[in-house]
């Protein structure tokens, strides 16, 4: 059994005091894999210290230093990577495969991000003025919160810790307490890989006693964040009224429009991958099949025969195909919103209720809902969960209006091999992240991720921009006249 620990300046420690925490596996709740207590105000405190104290040395190494640090951390996670991914589908149930899949993800992240180091560079601008040059530089903000959710506790953090890093700014990093034994692992990968005490500090505390505070601490220039919109827009209402950056990254309705000439196979492969992968519990899952009608009951057919072949059951187990829920608050969730789904008129056309046959876990079925209209709740909000809704369209642009007529706007895909409304599609829809023919989820290290309207504001994550949010632009005139000027500024 492994205890839930924090890292602070430097050291591990476990809570004497605080409320106890036990983690135990969501596949097999008989087995606790880990316990100890949630840190409080006072530790929330020392790890902010801790951070203040370590920024000047660590802004000021050179910033391809830090990236060697970095690079030595992607390095140990690579060769370490089954081991991990055994730790994550323990603790937040995902499959193995689905867990290597986002270990390699975390790695990708750090591996292309020290590399970033290297191109931290500004722009030279030329000056109206003789003799003046005009350039660029890129700062750290300073200390950043770095608050992450459980459902890809390792490739989340890694996304935010690496260009905070390497941008120079120095880390409390708030996991959730779902999944602090990860979160642990990956804070223990960079500590191997030489990262001074303090730059990297590792919080496992509630959002009302450590949450808050780091919210309001004046030490805080910035704060990083996936999870609820409901917390995301409390997060960015709180750093707008101090001034200070925020970037948050938070739910999704996300849509796939199939239209009558698309391949219909590829379809229903792409949306089974998309709704019910990683157990739904992504905020790019696809939640909405909007399907033309004329090839409506054709795909419905080809979802719900795949899916009522599945075993549900425990990640580490090969002939499974869907692990469980992560926790009994997400399953009541996801079963309110079955229950609702029923009760506003949708057909039930799989699952909707809990496997037979598995250990005491928090497993509910891969679940489809059909005729869904799109003013139901089972349209509209955000699950979670794996259940999907299929909202049925005359055409196109009905298909693409019911797309839009949400509150979210993280990820989108289309299946038709129109070439013409793939492209009207790629213009017209409201989401951050558009896929053609391929599921709605996934990303890639080297390209920009987040969405617009509820589901994202601040700048984008990974990609070349990751670092646009942990940076602060400074402008410098240089004049070389060496002479007093009459007129210097219009
Ligand atoms: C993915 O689709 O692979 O919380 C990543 C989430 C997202 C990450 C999704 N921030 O689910």
């Amino acid at each position: 059994m492994l205890e839930v620990r924090n890292y602070i300046r430097g050291e591990w420690m476990a809570m004497r005091e605080g409320r106890e925490i036990e983690v135990r596996n969501p596949a097999n709740l008989d087995e606790v894999i880990g316990k100890g207590r949630l840190a409080s105000a006072i530790h929330a405190e020392a790890a902010i210290a801790a951070a203040h104290e370590a920024l000047a040395g660590w802004s000021r190494m050179p910033a391809p230093k830090r990236g060697e640090i970095v690079e030595r951390a992607g390095d140990i996670l690579k060769a370490e990577m089954d081991d991990v991914a055994r730790l994550l589908t323990l603790e937040e149930g995902k499959l193995w495969s689905e867990s290597k899949g986002e270990v390699y993800r975390a790695y990708n992240v750090l591996n292309y991000t020290a590399g970033q180091s290297r191109r931290l560079g500004g722009v030279t601008i030329p000056s109206e003025l003789p003799r003046n040059f005009a350039y660029t530089m890129r700062q750290p903000l300073g200390v950043v919160a770095l608050i992450t959710p459980w459902n890809f506790p390792i490739a989340i953090p890694a996304w935010k810790i690496a260009p905070a890093l390497v941008a120079g700014n120095t880390v409390v990093f708030k996991p959730s307490s779902t999944t602090p034994l990860t979160a642990a692992r990956l804070v223990e990968i960079f500590e191997r890989a030489g990262l001074p005490p303090g730059v990297l500090n590792l919080l496992v505390g509630s959002s009302a006693d450590v949450g808050d505070l780091l919210m309001h601490d004046r030490r805080i220039r910035g704060i990083s964040f996936t999870g609820s919109s409901e917390n995301g827009t409390q997060i960015y209402t709180t750093c707008a009224a101090r001034g200070i950056k925020a970037q948050c990254e938070m739910g999704g309705k996300n849509p796939v429009i199939v239209l009558e000439d698309a391949d219909l196979e590829l379809a229903a492969e792409g949306i089974v991958s998309g709704a019910f992968g990683s157990t739904g519990q992504r905020c790019t899952a696809t939640s909405r099949a909007i399907l033309q009608e004329s090839i409506a009951d054709d795909i419905v057919e080809r979802l719900s025969s795949r899916v009522s072949k599945w075993k549900v059951g425990n990640g580490l187990d090969a002939d499974v195909q869907m692990g469980p829920l992560v926790s009994e608050q997400q399953l009541k969730t996801v079963e309110q919103y079955i229950e609702a789904g029923k009760k506003e008129g949708a057909s039930l056309v799989a699952g909707g209720g809990r496997p037979s046959g598995t250990a005491r876990g928090f497993y509910v079925q891969p679940t489809i809902f059909d005729h869904v209209r799109p003013e139901f709740r089972v349209a509209r909000e955000e699950i979670f969960g794996p259940v999907l809704s299929v909202v049925r369209a005359k055409d196109y642009e009905q298909a693409l209006d019911f797309a839009n007529a949400s509150e979210y706007g993280l990820t989108s895909s289309i299946y038709t091999n129109d070439g013409g409304k793939i492209f009207d599609f790629c213009e017209r829809i409201d989401t951050g992240m558009v896929h053609v023919n391929s599921p709605t989820v996934g990303g890639e290290a080297q390209i920009p991720f987040g969405g617009v309207k509820s589901s994202g504001v601040g700048e984008r994550e990974q990609g070349p921009t990751a670092l646009d949010f942990y940076t602060d632009v400074k402008v410098v005139y240089i004049d070389y006249t060496g002479a007093v000027r009459t007129s210097k500024f219009y």
